[in-house]
């Protein structure tokens, strides 16, 4: 895999191929580490890093759960955030920021993390559309999965932490074997929780409703900038616990992430969601968005981070 970009890993920028690491980093063994995804979008005044402030105080604060100190201060991980950038390919359109439990310099292998150095990277890549080009046009195809969301006593659903993501994994590769975009995953009490890498939300007679944190999700960033965005187009939004049965009878149901962007969900579990195609709410909120992220609406300006 070769790539001519710059990876920053640990302080300094170092070429795509070099960025390695050691066998015995614990974060490989057990999922000790913490990422963000952020996106970077072309703007009239060029390349933008999106919420990249918000983005950063979740990552630190997802480092806070599980003991892990970032050696590096949030300005100047915001600030390799943009030299990264500006030593991006054109197509690059996402940030990996990455903070792990590294390897034990004595080489011991073991669960407790405390003589593991943390190691930081930032990566730029090509995301695109996440669930396809035509999902994000026409509405994504999904199934609830089989499995379940852990519940809040057993995992810090609400910190992005690399090792609490194999549910999603199982989850999404269950969608992919049965030939469906995604998977959609209730909580141990059946509410709908989130996707495997998105919030979700239902508009029922003109009303948007989004899960609630409790329900076992992710803050989602996305989630935070649609809700703004329909309240000042006038829309109300309410969050709180909902089934699986009210989704397949919402009129529109749609998916939102920094990777998903808005997608339209048209069918979950082969029941079509209102007439089985992009939802007109959904149509305006995704322009509604685009201009925003695209830095065409001055109301949105600080939101983007220019380069
Ligand atoms: N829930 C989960 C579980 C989640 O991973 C994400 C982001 C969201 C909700 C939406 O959060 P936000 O991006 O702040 O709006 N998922 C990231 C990882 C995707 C991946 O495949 O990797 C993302 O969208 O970047």
């Amino acid at each position: 895999m070769t790539n001519n970009s710059k990876i920053w890993m640990d302080g300094k920028l170092v070429n795509w191929e070099d960025a390695n690491v050691h066998i015995l980093t614990h974060g490989l063994h057990y999922g000790g580490g913490v990422f963000e995804g952020i996106r970077i979008y072309n703007t009239p005044k060029g390349k933008a890093i999106f919420r990249l402030q918000d983005h950063m105080v979740r990552f630190y604060n997802s480092a806070k759960v599980i003991w892990l100190n970032i050696p590096f201060s949030m300005e100047e991980l915001c600030e390799a955030s943009k030299t990264v950038v500006r030593a991006s390919r054109p197509e690059d359109d996402y940030l990996r920021p990455l903070a792990y439990y590294g390897a034990n310099p004595e080489g011991k292998i073991g669960l407790n993390p405390t003589k593991m150095p943390t190691r930081v990277s930032i990566v730029a890549t090509h995301m695109g559309a996440y669930m396809g080009k035509e999902q994000l046009e026409s509405g994504a195809k999904i199934i609830t999965s089989t499995w379940e969301k852990p519940g809040n006593r057993s995992a810090m659903l609400n910190a992005k932490i690399c090792g609490n993501y194999i549910n999603s994994v199982v989850a999404k590769l269950e969608a992919v074997h049965r030939g469906f975009d995604e998977a959609l995953m209730l909580n141990a009490d059946g509410e709908v929780a989130e996707g495997t890498g998105e919030n979700i939300f239902i508009v029922k007679k003109g009303v948007l409703y989004t899960p609630p944190l409790s329900a076992g999700i992710l803050e989602g960033i996305t989630r935070d900038s649609v809700s703004i965005i329909a309240k000042n187009k006038g829309y109300d939004i309410v969050e709180r616990s909902m089934t699986r049965s009210e989704l397949y009878l919402a009129d529109e149901v749609f998916m939102t992430g920094t990777a998903a962007e808005i997608t339209p969900i048209s069918y979950i579990d082969d029941i079509s969601i209102g007439s089985g195609k992009a939802g007109s709410i959904t149509k305006e909120l995704q322009k509604a968005f685009s201009a925003a992220v695209n830095g065409k609406d001055p109301m949105y300006a600080a939101w983007l981070d220019l380069v």
